[in-house]
């Protein structure tokens, strides 16, 4: 690896392709899937992945970046822990002639020719589906309907865009009311802290909306602390779908699930040894995604990789 020019699809010299991985951390469940699904399918495709974990800093993703780009690699790809402030790194990187892959969450930088595509999720899309489901859930309901939402990494593109979806939809009627709004930091730990919080500071809660599965999980059990039921007397709808929150659903203890994938290691590879032999790619590759009830949960459970 090491060459730009490589002919057949890879780069000279050993014959293998060298991409650089940037990962955001180890925050959740979805992202230990996510972690593995990249690193497993390396392996099956006999990439050379260069794999570096950002515990959730961008600064340390940025350094990565600069790491990469010294070492040559092939092919850059990176999971932005949050959407602005890349376009120095991603310059630089351009500069050097190395193709840069966005994964799972995107940049906000206006130029596009900084990178080469974008593989991963609608947040949008998954926002409005909790919302959708919210509506439905609360449809006869006269009285105001009091939510608190826990938001995932502040200035992260999963926050910003699960966000704004969720408040599309049920902005349309005022009888829902988002109370309080905090992050959780994507974290078991910070949802457990943050619930408790509001179950301090709010009177009646009908619905908690987390942005992801792991923040829900942990509030469940700040909601269990303080002597209530969660999925009865708080309702719970958040977004990932791994198996531990499929399960708290066939439970009873969450009552939807957004599904987001984080299976993304193969189509990632592909895209890889596309854009290393210069052939062209679409500018976003989307991935198909589901909604969990609790009949859907108990149907998916058996089979769910995790
Ligand atoms: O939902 C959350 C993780 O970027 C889609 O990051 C990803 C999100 C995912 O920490 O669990």
């Amino acid at each position: 690896a090491g060459c730009a020019s490589g002919g057949g699809g890879q780069a000279a010299g050993d014959g293998q392709l060298t991409l650089g991985f940037s990962q955001v951390g180890a925050e959740s469940g979805w992202r230990t899937a996510n972690t593995q699904s990249i690193q497993e399918a390396a392996a099956a495709a006999g990439v050379d992945l260069k794999f570096s974990d950002a515990q959730q800093k961008q600064e340390n993703q940025i350094k990565a970046i600069r790491s990469f780009i010294q070492q040559r690699v092939d092919v850059i790809a990176f999971s932005p822990v949050v959407e602005s402030g890349w376009d120095t790194v991603l310059k630089e990187a351009k500069t050097a002639n190395i193709p840069v892959i966005l994964t799972d969450r995107a940049v906000d930088s206006a130029d596009t020719t900084l990178y080469k595509t974008f593989l991963g999720s609608d947040f949008v899309a998954e926002g409005r589906k909790s919302g959708d489901w919210l509506v439905k859930e609360f449809g006869a309901a006269t009285g105001p309907v009091r939510i608190v939402e826990l938001q995932g990494t502040t200035g992260s593109a999963p926050a910003n865009d699960r966000k704004a979806g969720f408040a599309e939809v049920i902005g349309k009627d005022p009888k829902f009311q988002v109370v309080a709004s905090q992050t959780g930091e994507f974290t078991r730990s910070k949802g457990k802290e943050v619930m408790e919080a509001f179950l301090k500071s709010q009177g009646k809660i009908d619905v908690l909306y987390a942005h992801n599965d792991d923040m829900a999980l942990g509030a469940i059990e700040a909601i269990e602390g303080a002597g209530l039921k969660p999925g009865t007397d708080i309702k719970i709808v958040s977004v990932d779908g791994v198996r531990d929150a499929l399960q708290a659903l066939a439970d009873g203890k969450i009552n939807f699930v957004v599904e987001c994938n984080p299976l993304l290691g193969t189509q990632l590879m592909d895209l890889a040894k596309k854009v290393a032999a210069g052939e062209p790619v679409p500018p976003r590759v989307e991935t198909e995604e589901t909604v969990f009830d609790q009949q859907a949960a108990k149907a998916a459970l058996p089979q769910r990789k995790y």
